[in-house]
C-alpha cells in the first residue's frame, strides 16, 4: 500500500476511535499505525450524495471542485463528530455563525495542529494536504450543503420481496439448532456469517450492507435482521431449508439500529429501523419489511429545549412490557416511547433523558432500559412498564455498555454493568427496586479493568464470570485481550487472557471485540478483529475454566466484529 493511503487509513482510525468519545489521538493514530491502517467506525456513506452549495457573501470565495472536495473530506472525516449540519455533538459546533466569525487563520490553526479536547492535528500529521486544510478552512465558513431527505417514496423503490410470505416454509424447514446459531457481522466484507454454535461450521455467508453493524432477531426466533451503515435491512427467514433473504429495504442514507416487535401479540409483527440521515425511525411489516410509518425525530434538546435539526437515531429496543418500542435520539436526549397498536394515530411519549444518547440494554428482568447517555457520562433508567424515567445515575468516563451485562452480585443483588471508553472503570448499578431498594438505581461498585477504550461485556445467567473487552485500548496488550472477573470474588483483581494470540492468525491489529455467550451459556465466543486485508478470527473460550475452546478461522471472516446468538438476543439474555 502506498504510504500516503495507508497514513490517510491511520488517521481516520485515530479519528473514529475519537468520534466515539475518549482515545488520546495520538495514541490511536501511533497505534493505527503500528497495526498498518484498522478502521474503527465508518466513513459516512452520505459523501458520495448530490448535494447543493449556497453561496454566502461573506464567505471567502471557493470552486465547485474545491466545494466537492470540502464535502468528501467532511463526510468521511468530521461529520461523525460535528454533525452532517455541523451542529456540533462530540465535537463542537461549526455553523458559518460561529465560524466566520473564528476567521480563517484562527480555523487553519486549529486544523492543522488539532486540540487537546480531541480535535486530531489533520495538517501537521500529514492526513490531509496543505491544500486540503486550506480548502477545508474556506468550506466551513460555506453553509453546510444538506443530504437529500429520504422517505416513504425512496423506501418503497428500494423495497425487494424476495420471497413473500405465501411462498414460505409453513415449519422449519432445516436441522439447525437455531437457537444456538450465531450470526456474525463481516463488517468490511458487507456480509454476516451464520456460523452452528456446536459444530462451530461456518453454514453460510450472506451478502448484507455497507459496513454491517448489527443482527437482531425477531421474537419468535425465526426472522433475522441485518444493518448495514447505508440504511439497508436484509430479512433472513431462518426456517428455510438453507436460510436466505426473503425481503431487503434501504430506509435512509445512513443507519446503524434495528429491532423488532416484542410484545405479547404483536411477536414478529413489526420491524422498526433507526437513521442517522434523515434522522428519522421507520416501522416496518416485520416479515416483508413493507414501510409503514416513517417518523421525523427532529425537535427540542432535552436540556436547553433549543431545536435540532439532525438529532441521530442510535439505539431502539422493543419493549416486553408494553406494545412499544424505545428510539433514542442522541442529540436531543429524548427517549421516544413509541406505542405501535395504531400507527394511524400514532401515539409517542417522549421522556427526557441527559445528553448525547447512545446504546444500552435491560437489565434482568426485561422492565427497566439502562440507556447509556455517553456524552454526559450518565445511564437513564427508564421504566418500561410505567412509562417513565426511574433514575439517572453517575458512571465513569463515556459509558459505552453495548447491551450491558447482568448478574447477582454477592453483597448488593442483581446488577447492570457497563465499562467505558474514557476510563478504566467498569460501573456496577443496583437494579432491584423491589428487594434492594436502597440499592437500586446506584452504582453499588466500581471496578478496575484492564484499561480504557472499552466498548462491550458480557456476562450470562449460569455464569459467574464477567468478561470485558478494550479494543479501542492504545496498549496492544489490552486490545488484543480480555479482562474477565469472577463475579463471586469482585474485589480481586481481573485475569487477563490473551484472546488476540491465542487466535494463532497472523500480525494484525487483532482487536478483541464483544463476547457473546452460546445457548447453553457455557461457552462465550470473542472477535479477533483485524483489517480487511489482515486475518481474523473467532474465538472460543470456555466459561468454567477460561480455557481456550476453539478457534473458527476462515478466509471467509473479513473483520468480524459483533456476534449475536439468536437465542439470547431474541430473549435479551446478557
Ligand atoms: Fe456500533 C451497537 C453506533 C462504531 C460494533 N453501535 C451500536 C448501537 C449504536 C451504534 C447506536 C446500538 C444499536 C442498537 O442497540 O439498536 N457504532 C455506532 C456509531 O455511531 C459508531 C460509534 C461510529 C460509526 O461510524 O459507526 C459505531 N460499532 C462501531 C464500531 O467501530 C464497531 C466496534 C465495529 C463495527 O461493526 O463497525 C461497532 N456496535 C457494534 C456492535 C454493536 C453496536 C457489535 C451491538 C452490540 C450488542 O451486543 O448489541
Amino acid at each position: 500500500m502506498k504510504q500516503g493511503r495507508l497514513f490517510k487509513q491511520l488517521l481516520v482510525a485515530a479519528s473514529v476511535a475519537l468520534a466515539v468519545g475518549a482515545v488520546n489521538a495520538q495514541e490511536a493514530k501511533q497505534k493505527a499505525l503500528e497495526e498498518g491502517g484498522m478502521q474503527v467506525g465508518g466513513t459516512s456513506p452520505v459523501d458520495g450524495v448530490e448535494m447543493m452549495q449556497a453561496l454566502n457573501p461573506k464567505s471567502p470565495a471557493m470552486t465547485k471542485e474545491e466545494f466537492e472536495i470540502g464535502k468528501k473530506i467532511y463526510f468521511e472525516r468530521c461529520a461523525g463528530c460535528h454533525g452532517v449540519l455541523r451542529k456540533g455533538a462530540t465535537g463542537k459546533a461549526l455553523t458559518t455563525d460561529i465560524t466566520l466569525e473564528r476567521g480563517t487563520e484562527y480555523l487553519k490553526t486549529f486544523i492543522n495542529y488539532g486540540s487537546p479536547q480531541g480535535m486530531p492535528n489533520w495538517g501537521s500529521s500529514g492526513t490531509l494536504t496543505e491544500k486540503e486544510v486550506d480548502v477545508m478552512t474556506r468550506y466551513i465558513q460555506h453553509e453546510p450543503p444538506t443530504p437529500p431527505e429520504y422517505w416513504l417514496k425512496e423506501m418503497n423503490a428500494s423495497w425487494k420481496l424476495l420471497i413473500p410470505p405465501s411462498q414460505r416454509p409453513k415449519v422449519k424447514m432445516n436441522n439447525i439448532d437455531l437457537a444456538n446459531l450465531f450470526s456474525v457481522t463481516l463488517r468490511d466484507a458487507g456480509k454476516i456469517a451464520l456460523i452452528d454454535g456446536a459444530s462451530k461450521k461456518i453454514l453460510d455467508v450472506i451478502d448484507t450492507g455497507y459496513a454491517v453493524h448489527i443482527s437482531r432477531i425477531s421474537k419468535s426466533g425465526r426472522y433475522l435482521y441485518v444493518i448495514g451503515r447505508d440504511a439497508k435491512i436484509v430479512l433472513i427467514d431462518l426456517w428455510m431449508e438453507k436460510p436466505a433473504p426473503v425481503a431487503e429495504i434501504k430506509v435512509g442514507l445512513e443507519a446503524r439500529s434495528v429491532e423488532t416487535s416484542k410484545y405479547k401479540g404483536y411477536e414478529d409483527r413489526y420491524a422498526i429501523a433507526g437513521t442517522y440521515w434523515p434522522p428519522q425511525f421507520t416501522i416496518m411489516d416485520g416479515d416483508t419489511l413493507k414501510p409503514l410509518k416513517v417518523v421525523g425525530t427532529r425537535g427540542m434538546t432535552s436540556d436547553t429545549n433549543e431545536y435540532h435539526p439532525e438529532p441521530r437515531v442510535a439505539a431502539i429496543v422493543g419493549s416486553h412490557y408494553r406494545p412499544e418500542f424505545l428510539v433514542n435520539a442522541k442529540e436531543t436526549g429524548m427517549v421516544h416511547m413509541v406505542d405501535y397498536t395504531d400507527l394511524e394515530n400514532l401515539k409517542v411519549k417522549m421522556i427526557k433523558t441527559p445528553r448525547f444518547l447512545h446504546d444500552g440494554g435491560f437489565e434482568s428482568t426485561g422492565r427497566y432500559f439502562m440507556d447509556a447517555a455517553n456524552a454526559s457520562d450518565k445511564i437513564a433508567v427508564i421504566d418500561t412498564k410505567d412509562g417513565k424515567l426511574a433514575g439517572v445515575v453517575s458512571v465513569g468516563k463515556t459509558p459505552h455498555p453495548g447491551r450491558g451485562a447482568n448478574f447477582v452480585h454477592p453483597k448488593f443483588g442483581p446488577v447492570w454493568a457497563t465499562g467505558h471508553l474514557g476510563d478504566e472503570t467498569v460501573s456496577l448499578i443496583g437494579t432491584d427496586p423491589k428487594k434492594n431498594p436502597q440499592n437500586a438505581w446506584k452504582v453499588v461498585q466500581t471496578l478496575k479493568a484492564a484499561g480504557g477504550g472499552q466498548l462491550f461485556l458480557k456476562s450470562h445467567p449460569k455464569s459467574t464470570n464477567l468478561w470485558v473487552d478494550a479494543p479501542l485500548n492504545p496498549d496492544p496488550t489490552i486490545s488484543q485481550s480480555i479482562a474477565v472477573f469472577d463475579i463471586n470474588n469482585l474485589d480481586k483483581s481481573f485475569d487477563l487472557l490473551p484472546i488476540g494470540e491465542w487466535a494463532g492468525v497472523k500480525p494484525g491489529a487483532k482487536r478483541v471485540v464483544q463476547p457473546e455467550y452460546n445457548r447453553a451459556g457455557d461457552e462465550v465466543w470473542f472477535s479477533v478483529w483485524s483489517t480487511g486485508s489482515e486475518e481474523s478470527a473467532i474465538v472460543v473460550v470456555d466459561d468454567k475454566t477460561r480455557k481456550l475452546k476453539a478457534v473458527i478461522k476462515d478466509p471467509r471472516i473479513i473483520t468480524p466484529t459483533g456476534k449475536f446468538n439468536v437465542y439470547n438476543t431474541q430473549n435479551d439474555v446478557y
